[in-house]
């Protein structure tokens, strides 16, 4: 029997799994050479559960999904010594033959393409639903991939963004076309600069966390040791969901915190999603998707609770229509479903996805409306006639973890868990599309609010970095 309380710190994954997959089952014909370090943040939660306490099935997913995504990876583009990583690569740089990521292919046994292709045939999709990802889907919409709506800016290589659970990616989100707030470290919200270039620590939450002015609700103790599991940042207000039910409220414009509370308590009860949006009225408000299988809806101006939906499944994300009367709420199940914001009752279910949802948004026009999920597609629903989705949107690899529309409607994009975000024409029913390509697990993605730029988290510990896109000229309206 194994102890997670003997094993050392900087345990390598191969050897973790092995104790691991000790415990449970043994001789599955792992490569015992694999020498990859374990990602700390994986390490620490699996020492955290302490010994004698039988690993949840949580961590068995995180453990598995590590192995699926890093056991090829190692071996395929070797270790580059990081005196030849530099700090950012520019526009200039891949014109002249940089690699976007700094991989230098020709110093390596394999070329990009046939690399490319491996990764095709060996990413292992994590699947709640076995084969949901390999099901044909007939329906699936034919594409022109030859789009050009966005041109690489910079890949800003010092950024390390993170991600703590696996199937979370809502991390990135940019506030004009050259700020951008992101996870780094797993508990430290940073903001970039564009401007000058430099990353800074906005908001570490891995401290005591307190509340700095009163409001009826918050816990005036706060909380310590806070995971960040999503996050949001609208309308100058940032708020951070933990891996615990925490809820932590902070302007960008006012020193500390403004709000804190915990939704739920215990390990599982994760914050799986948070989305801030602007009432008919004007008001701010945020939602927050729970794996408690609640949806809670607060006011920006005195955090009260001003909605509490229950639903029969855990909540991964939920998207609030532009009239603020609908809401898109996806979770542990195929079918998604289109409510009633006020009441919750189930305005139409949303048939046709094969596996888990974890992504949602509305096109501003108010007519339409995307789900991602773990089934490798998006599908494009329209509110006048929800009885089959309007377009399948085909992923590559991974399923789709994330899903932001430009502010104008012009565009949508989609994340894949890992190597590809496609952009789509969205105003010119997603017939054109430009696919993006690059190595390494999506930590989010997110439009600048005047659709100029969109900003692309790489989770890597070797080739991560903050990917900047700017919009065509040619393609500006
Ligand atoms: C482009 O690459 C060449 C050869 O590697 C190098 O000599 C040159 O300085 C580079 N130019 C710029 C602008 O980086
Ligand atoms: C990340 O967090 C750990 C623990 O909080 C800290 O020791 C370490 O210095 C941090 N690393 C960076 C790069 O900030
Ligand atoms: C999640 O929260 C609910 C309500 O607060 C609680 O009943 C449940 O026990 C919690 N689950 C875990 C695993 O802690
Ligand atoms: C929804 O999200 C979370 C992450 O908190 C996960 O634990 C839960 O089981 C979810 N759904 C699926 C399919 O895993
Ligand atoms: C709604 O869409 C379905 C499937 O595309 C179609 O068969 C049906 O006629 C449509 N209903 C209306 C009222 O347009
Ligand atoms: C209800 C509640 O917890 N209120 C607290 C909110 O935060 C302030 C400032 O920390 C406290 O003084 C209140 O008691």
């Amino acid at each position: 029997m194994w102890r997670w309380d003997t094993l050392p710190d900087d345990l390598l994954l191969a050897e973790l799994l092995l104790y691991y997959i000790g415990g449970v089952r043994s001789g599955d014909g792992m490569d015992h050479n694999l020498r990859v370090k374990f990602p700390p943040c994986i390490a620490a939660k699996v020492l955290k559960t302490g010994p004698g306490i039988e690993p949840a099935k949580y961590y068995s997913d995180s453990c598995a999904y590590c192995w699926h995504t890093m056991s090829h990876y190692p071996q395929l583009v070797p270790a580059q010594s990081t005196s030849t990583v530099v700090a950012a690569i520019s526009a200039t740089d891949v014109r002249n033959g940089t690699d976007i990521q700094g991989i230098s292919w020709d110093t390596l046994a394999i070329t990009r393409e046939t690399y490319r292709n491996t990764r095709l045939q060996q990413y292992v999709n994590y699947e709640n639903i076995p084969f949901s990802g390999k099901a044909l889907k007939e329906d699936r919409k034919i594409t022109r991939r030859g789009g050009v709506f966005y041109e690489f800016s910079h890949n800003y290589r010092s950024v390390r963004p993170s991600i703590f659970h696996f199937q979370l990616r809502n991390l990135v989100w940019a506030t004009t076309s050259y700020d951008a707030y992101l996870m780094t470290n797993f508990s430290v919200v940073s903001h970039w600069s564009a401007l000058t270039c430099s990353r800074s620590d906005f908001l570490d939450v891995s401290g005591h966390v307190a509340p700095t002015q009163e409001h009826p609700g918050n816990l005036s103790e706060g909380f310590k040791g806070t995971s960040v599991s999503t996050l949001a940042v609208k309308d100058k207000l940032l708020v951070v969901g933990g891996t615990r039910g925490e809820l932590i409220c902070k302007h960008l414009d006012r020193p500390g915190v403004s709000f804190c509370t915990k939704t739920a308590e215990g390990d599982l009860n994760l914050t799986n999603a948070v989305e801030i949006y602007d009432t008919p009225s004007a008001a701010v408000h945020f939602t927050i998707s729970g794996n408690d299988c609640a949806v809670r809806d607060f006011d920006v101006e005195k955090y009260q609770l001003s909605k509490h939906l229950q639903f029969s499944w855990p909540v991964n994300h939920t998207s609030m229509s532009p009239d603020g009367k609908l809401l898109v709420v996806v979770g542990d199940k195929p079918d998604g479903l289109l409510v009633d914001s006020d009441t919750g009752k189930t305005v139409m279910a949303l048939n046709g996805h094969l596996d888990h949802s974890f992504a949602s948004a509305w096109n501003p026009d108010g007519v339409t409306f995307a789900t991602g999920n773990q089934d490798k597609t998006c599908r494009i629903w329209d509110v006048r006639n929800l009885s089959k989705s309007i377009a399948v949107l085909q992923g590559n690899l991974g399923g789709i973890y994330c899903i932001r529309y430009t502010a104008d409607g012009q565009y949508m994009a989609m994340a894949e868990s890992a190597d590809f975000v496609h952009i789509y024409d969205a105003k010119n029913g997603y017939e054109e599309e430009q696919e993006i390509d690059f190595f390494g697990e999506v930590g989010g993605i997110s439009f600048s609010p005047d659709s100029q730029a969109l900003y692309i988290g790489i989770s890597d510990h070797k080739y991560g970095g903050l990917l900047v896109y700017g919009l065509c000229q040619s393609q500006n309206h």
